[in-house]
């Protein structure tokens, strides 16, 4: 380069760098298909805080896993690698079984209980999230678990030996108590893992039924209603301790908006999602008696095992939540 142009390249890209100083961009990675409630909840809240600091924060979502996959999310803000993103709460209830108490069956199976269960959880969330370096921001619930399978099932004997999709461990749980063979796959995967024979049966909600379109490969799903799990919204503390008070307010804001927003989609997909895979040619419908009140007593199992491993924080959590109904 000639001295006068790399003077005048130099003036130029100090000119755009002066305009643009405050300006930061974060990349906020998100597990779940583009299309899905809960990334569409956070692309408006992205939006949101975009608008809300006069684009001295341009928030831009990567759903889908495209940036980091479900499982590496949370580690990937820990760390700095991204700021902000969203992951699945009850995906850590390996590292402390509280963040499972979403996942415990049959505790809270209404979005009515779920929104009561959060309240009595959120401040042990928060304490637990902030000793890893990790602010919350906010929380959306998924609608009411059921069970996938590709032939029609009355008992738990008919799920036995079945290649089970779970997504976290009280879903591999599940699995063992019913005979069934746990495979860990992320949401973003599944419609493959069906395809391929990886898995043949799951618990999910209608919605990640339809966002992956898994009647082209199963043919029943069954209302189980056996919990409600959380998404739920972070931001690394050092990033979130270097903004000012105002810009802290606006983000607080966006994530209070976009709670209330993603909670009445979560309401709103739930018959659309369940409309939508009956239209894929699925029997959708409620599970027959004898299977419910099978589930009921891998359930109370299920609880006992939760409540001895979450110890006095998991016990405080569902007093409190007995305590609201
Ligand atoms: N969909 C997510 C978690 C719960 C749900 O309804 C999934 O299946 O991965």
């Amino acid at each position: 380069m000639k001295p006068t142009s790399a003077i005048i390249a130099t003036t130029v890209a100090g000119a755009l760098w002066a305009g643009t100083a405050m300006a930061e961009k974060w990349d906020m990675p998100m597990a779940y298909s583009a299309t899905n409630f809960h990334s569409a909840t956070g692309a408006e809240f992205a939006k949101c805080i975009t608008i809300g600091t006069g684009g001295d924060i341009e928030v831009v979502t990567h759903p889908s896993g495209a940036l980091f996959k479900g499982a590496d999310i949370k580690r990937a803000i820990q760390t700095g690698q991204a700021p902000i993103g969203e992951r699945l709460l009850s995906g850590h209830q390996n590292e402390n079984p509280v963040f499972g108490v979403d996942s415990v069956p049959f505790l809270a199976t209404s979005f009515e209980d779920a929104a009561k269960l959060w309240k009595a959880a959120k401040p042990t969330m928060e304490k637990i999230l902030l000793d890893q370096q990790l602010v919350l921001l906010y929380s959306v619930p998924w609608p009411p678990q059921g069970l996938y399978f590709k032939k029609e099932v009355n008992s738990v004997a008919d799920m036995k030996g079945l290649k089970f999709r779970s997504y976290n461990t009280a879903t591999a749980r599940l699995a063992e108590l019913t005979g069934m063979l746990p495979v860990q796959i992320e949401a973003a995967e599944i419609s493959q893992a069906f395809a391929t024979g990886v898995a043949e049966s799951m618990i999910s909600s209608g919605s990640t039924g339809y966002d992956r379109k898994v009647w082209e490969s199963l043919t029943h799903f069954y209302e189980v209603d056996a919990w409600l799990p959380r998404n739920y919204v972070m931001v690394n503390k050092g990033v979130w301790d270097d903004l000012s008070k105002d810009k802290q307010n606006v983000i607080r804001g966006c994530a209070a908006l976009a709670e209330y927003a993603g909670a009445w989609r979560a309401v709103e997909y739930t018959q659309f999602t369940l409309n939508g895979l009956r239209a894929g040619g699925m029997m959708v419908g409620p599970a027959g008696d004898g299977l419910k009140a099978e589930l009921k007593e891998i359930g109370a199992t299920m609880s006992k095992e939760w409540l001895k491993l979450a110890g006095s924080d998991g016990k405080a959590i569902v007093d409190a939540f007995k305590a609201m109904k």
